[in-house]
């Protein structure tokens, strides 16, 4: 058994064993249904948190529109002062932190400790983004004329999180957000109630010691139906939502009929194109990891692997090899590659598309499983599966979030490859393993991967946060994280300025009183 050291860890993060789960700042109140938090490492409850009912909603949103109204004149640079405050205590508690994400979520403790660093790593790149929130400058075409774009502050702006990175995506619009003169209304998975506590207690000590309005970072807690007070609600002009296609269809409609924006990052289905050309040791670090790294539960994560017929032998037996090493147990515990899924619904849906893959046609190479048995009391611990399909069966078109790699065999050109890669509705994150030129260059090209993200002889998960992050088709479309997907988080203006004492109309229209 592995000493989790949990009552210290959330000791350290201000969790009790009951938490209202509305706060403004460092102000907590609740008073909805309670939710749970079962440890998916080993069915324990860990603590739990009271919901936000709408009456508890109306005062964080009052709070965080007077909020607004003073961080929107602050000077960027001054927002960017508090974040980096805020990547500041982040990494004093990166251990603590990263160890309830593991416990919490079930993913293995250094992968935790990753997704705090991605916390730290934004709040960098948002310290440095706080000088430079450039708008260009134009030529006007009228003399004595100048012209330039300004970006202002939006106004509240509305996170939705999923469970399997409880902290890191918040943190990727949180923190750009609040450079860019916004406030945070963020609704974290309630299955992963804690993580979302956790972090607002972070900030609300940073807000309360600089003194700042408590409605800058807001937190609420719930299901569905708490994420509905924001998305049908017209003080929010941005809501950014991350989880499955079919949550994303309902955000973005919500939010459309009352004409707001919406940025969604959505489900994957992401490919490994393994080339005749491809190193086959690289492919096969990168295909794991991919497709066990956080029990295959990432957007990201390598959900098929399309493999040229020359080298596809090779690759299935060195995989079978690779999969016959893994160690499944408790996240918390470093010798161990693959923690468990986030629950049991998660579990039955594992089990059913192997059931499914296998009934349309599809040839088990790697069983899966449920295991059980000492130290797999929770239930959630399954083995990571590989199966031989065609891209064409209705289980491989949907993402299971489960460690379930499809093998997909392709012959003749790149292109072949890439049309299997691109044959599918999601649009998040692709790969190319070759030494050969011309092939990955045509995967990159206007021809090639049809996804947000392309990647050259790296696995197709664990982005970093410099580039922006999202893909397209049904993932959404929307961009988080680095490059300018900051703008979203700004209302764009464009001025023009006259300083002479005539009054020229543009496109020389003549105008005489
Ligand atoms: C997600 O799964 O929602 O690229 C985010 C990655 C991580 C982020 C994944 N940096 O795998």
């Amino acid at each position: 058994t592995v000493d989790s050291g949990i009552q210290d860890t959330l000791k350290a993060l201000q969790i009790k064993e009951v938490n209202e789960g509305t706060s403004t700042g460092s102000k907590f109140f609740s008073s909805g249904e309670i939710i749970d938090s079962y440890s998916p490492a080993d069915g324990t409850l860990i603590a739990r948190v009271k919901s936000t009912t709408r009456e508890d909603y109306e005062e964080v949103m009052a709070k965080a529109s007077e909020a607004f109204k003073t961080w929107r004149l602050k000077p960027a640079p001054q927002r960017g002062e508090i974040v980096r405050q805020f990547g500041q205590r982040l990494r004093e508690l990166k251990e603590p932190l990263g160890k309830l994400v593991s416990y919490e979520m079930g993913k293995s403790y250094q992968e935790g400790l990753g997704e705090v660093q991605e916390m730290i790593d934004i709040c960098d790149f948002a310290v440095g983004l706080s000088r430079q929130l450039h708008g260009l400058t134009m030529h006007s075409e009228r003399p004595g004329h100048r012209m330039y774009e300004q970006y202002h502050p939006l106004g509240v702006v509305g996170i939705i999180s999923a469970f399997n990175f409880p902290v890191a995506v918040w943190a990727w619009n949180t923190a750009l957000a609040w450079v860019c003169g916004d406030v945070c209304v963020w609704k974290p998975s309630e299955k992963t109630p804690l993580c979302g506590i956790a972090c607002q207690h972070i900030i609300a000590d940073v807000l309360e010691e600089n003194g700042l309005p408590e409605g800058i970072s807001c937190l609420i807690n719930g299901d569905y139906r708490v994420g509905e007070f924001m998305t049908q609600d017209k003080r929010i002009p941005l809501v950014s939502a991350t989880g499955s296609i079919r949550m994303g269809k309902i955000v973005a409609q919500a939010v459309a009929s009352r004409l707001g924006k919406s940025l969604l990052e959505l489900g994957g289905n992401n490919a490994i194109i393994v080339t005749p050309n491809a190193d086959i040791k690289m492919t096969v670090i990168g295909a794991v990891f991919g497709a066990v790294g956080t029990a295959g539960q990432r957007c990201t994560s390598t959900r098929r692997l399309i493999v040229h017929e020359s080298v596809y032998e090779k690759v299935k037996e060195a995989l079978i090899a690779a999969y016959g090493q893994l160690k499944i147990g408790n996240p918390l515990d470093e010798s161990n590659h693959v923690g468990p899924l986030i629950d049991k619904d998660a579990v039955k849906m594992y089990e059913s598309a192997l059931e499914q893959v296998v009934a349309q046609g599809g040839k088990i190479l790697v069983e899966g499983g449920v295991l059980k048995g000492e130290g797999y009391e929770s239930g959630c611990y399954v083995k990571p599966a590989i199966a031989e399909a065609k891209n064409t069966f209705e289980i491989v078109q949907h993402e299971t979030f489960a460690p379930i790699l499809y093998l997909i065999p392709y012959s003749g050109e790149v292109e072949n490859a890439i049309a299997l890669q691109n044959g599918v509705v999601q649009g998040l994150s692709s790969a190319i393993m070759t030494r050969d030129l011309r092939e990955a260059e045509k995967f990159l090209s206007a021809a090639g991967s049809d996804c947000g993200i392309a990647n050259v002889n790296i696995g197709t998960s664990g982005a970093e946060i410099g580039g922006a992050f999202g893909g397209e088709k049904e993932t959404g479309g929307g961009r988080e994280s680095g490059s300018d997907a900051w703008k979203i988080y700004m209302r764009r203006q464009t001025n023009t300025i006259n300083y002479t004492t005539e009054l020229p109309l543009a496109q020389g229209i003549k105008f005489d009183l």
